[in-house]
């Protein structure tokens, strides 16, 4: 049965994913490279120089490592300053009373995000000691689809993949929960994250009991 809820960040607790879209559509704008939003759910979930590569291929740049650099750091002072304003009321509705349920119920609370910003952002949420285990981003060598990260987090926490549910609102994180060998719960919209076992539009929409449900032996 389901043991534990392994929370991405970007996307699923807050509207992060919307800041890494305007830093990195600014740095793509700037470089002369078309980039739009459905370019952009491939990244979802990409590590920052994951992203940068993917971005540069599409405008089929190629610039040494040091220029790559400077650029990745760009984006990221940018995507500080579209942060530097947040407070709990960005958290996204639900998440309080989701987090409580899952309390309520002993079910562990971990937190799977490929932000090296992830602390920053989980503290002006007011969030941060909501969580059993955080996974430290700079500490996973394989960043998502590698299920690498989920499977940190269910080992930190000493449950099984089979009894984990990881929700995720991008493809690349979706992959890693199933390669990952866990249920899996998406947040977004139903046609993009077609591989997820539920996809709920937003937080606050999660059926508790459904979820949990997945973890049932079937009949
Ligand atoms: C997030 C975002 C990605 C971002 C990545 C790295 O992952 O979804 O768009 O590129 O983190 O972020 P940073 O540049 O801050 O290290 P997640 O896993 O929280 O969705
Ligand atoms: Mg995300």
């Amino acid at each position: 049965s389901i043991q534990a809820f392994i929370f991405d960040l970007d996307g699923v607790l807050t509207d992060t994913a919307e800041y890494h879209f305007l830093a990195w559509k600014a740095l793509a704008d700037e470089l002369g490279i078309p980039f739009d939003r459905h370019d952009n759910e491939a990244l979802k979930g990409v590590d920052r120089m994951g992203s940068l590569s993917f971005i540069l291929s599409k405008g089929e740049l190629e610039l040494p490592e040091e220029q790559v650099l400077v650029l990745a750091d760009k984006k990221n002072r940018h995507y500080q300053q579209l942060i530097e304003h947040m407070s709990p009321a960005d958290l996204f509705a639900g998440a309080h009373q989701l987090f409580a349920d899952l309390k309520s119920r002993r079910i562990a609370i971990g937190l799977a995000s490929a932000s090296k910003n992830a602390p920053m952002v989980l503290d002006r949420l007011g969030i941060a000691d909501q969580f059993d285990y955080v996974a430290d981003a700079a500490k996973v060598k394989q960043g998502k689809p590698h299920p690498e990260i989920f499977l940190t987090v269910a080992d930190a926490l000493t449950i099984a993949p089979q009894d984990c549910v990881g929700i995720e609102d991008s493809l690349a994180g979706l992959q890693s929960i199933q390669d990952a060998g866990m249920h899996s719960v998406g947040i977004g919209d139903k046609q993009v994250l077609n591989g997820a076992e539920q996809v709920y539009a937003q937080l606050h929409e999660v059926d508790l009991a459904e979820v949990l449900a997945l973890g049932k032996p079937q009949r």
